[in-house]
């Protein structure tokens, strides 16, 4: 409450902090181990003490680090809901005790959105879209697809087919011809595209490769080099996320581009949060943030410039 905003105004007293709780997702990507560890640097510079569960992937464990967290009495909850169905119920019970909900970089399906008072979190229709105009452009509309799904139920997932397909839709001679869950991890992603290339017998058929995000691309890279071709020559791939090693992969001349989201997605919603306790500030219920696609020419550089931060 007010208190606790005092602390954060500067009067830094033992106990005045506002106490934060975050149910993270688990660490499916190096996307998300960097949005944990940028979430803990991003909470020290303000002040706040956050407190971190880790759900392995399972709502039903974000269900019960929600409830743990309302009974611990924190100022404020961070999710990031690994599905996007299922919510009502426990955001209803955070509502009830007044405490205030962020979303971070994955919405859910509610239809009472004063469920939450924002969410922070790219645009990632418009992801799928970039990507999948790089490979219009780079194909001349020309292309079979194979694509490795993230999470089945994760706004993300259905969000960046949602765009890739748009672009699809635009072009006859662009096509998907196997898609399936990777479940946004390495070790998924290369089993589904050694199935893929199994089933397909070799490239003949395939002209790249979509990854909703950069792991699973890169487990993907392995099986194709695996079964004797070259990544980013005889499978064109590209991926989502912009983590250091694709960037690596990308200067070896195995990924051909990836659409880069920021994994800072703590540090907005915290600004939102301290505003709204301590001036009554209103965050826009969507906060956006930003998207850019990057290629192999920038490669080197952008590996160097981010593979600490991660
Ligand atoms: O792209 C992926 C992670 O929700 C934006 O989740 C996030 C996605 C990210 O596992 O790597």
């Amino acid at each position: 409450g007010a208190i606790a905003a005092m602390s954060v105004a500067g009067s830094a007293q033992a106990g005045d902090k506002l106490l934060v709780g975050f149910s993270q997702i688990g660490s499916e990507s190096g996307w998300r181990a960097a949005e944990t560890k940028i979430s803990k640097i991003e909470a020290d510079k303000r002040g706040i003490d956050l407190r971190i569960s880790d759900a392995q992937q399972k709502e039903e464990n974000q269900i019960k680090a929600v409830r743990s967290f309302i009974a611990q009495g924190v100022d404020a909850i961070l999710i990031a809901p690994v599905v996007a169905t299922g919510w009502e119920t426990v955001l209803k019970e955070a509502k009830d005790a007044k405490i205030p909900v962020m979303l971070l970089d994955r919405g859910i399906d509610v239809k009472d959105d004063s469920l939450y008072l924002t969410v922070v979190r790219s645009d990632a229709v418009y992801e799928g879209q970039a990507a999948g105009d790089w490979l219009a452009k780079a194909t001349n509309g020309k292309c079979n697809v194979v694509e490795l799904q993230g999470t089945v139920g994760a706004s993300v997932a259905i969000d960046r087919k949602k765009g890739f397909d748009k672009v699809v839709g635009e072009h006859p001679q662009m096509k998907i011809v196997r898609t399936q869950s990777g479940d946004f991890t390495r070790a998924k992603g290369k089993e589904v595209m050694e199935s893929f290339i199994k089933a397909e017998g070799g490239n003949k058929n395939i002209c790249a490769m979509y990854a909703h995000n950069d792991d699973m691309a890169i487990g993907g890279i392995q099986a194709i080099k695996e079964a004797g071709l070259k990544p980013g020559k005889d499978i064109l791939v590209v991926s989502i996320d912009g983590v250091p090693d694709i960037f690596k992969a990308m200067g070896e001349g195995e990924a051909n581009a990836t659409v880069e989201l920021t994994p800072n997605m703590a540090g907005p919603a915290f600004d939102a949060l301290i505003a709204f306790k301590t001036k009554g500030v209103v965050p826009p219920k969507w906060i956006k943030t930003v998207t850019k696609l990057y290629e192999p020419d920038s490669a080197r550089a952008e590996y160097e410039r981010r593979k600490d931060l991660y």
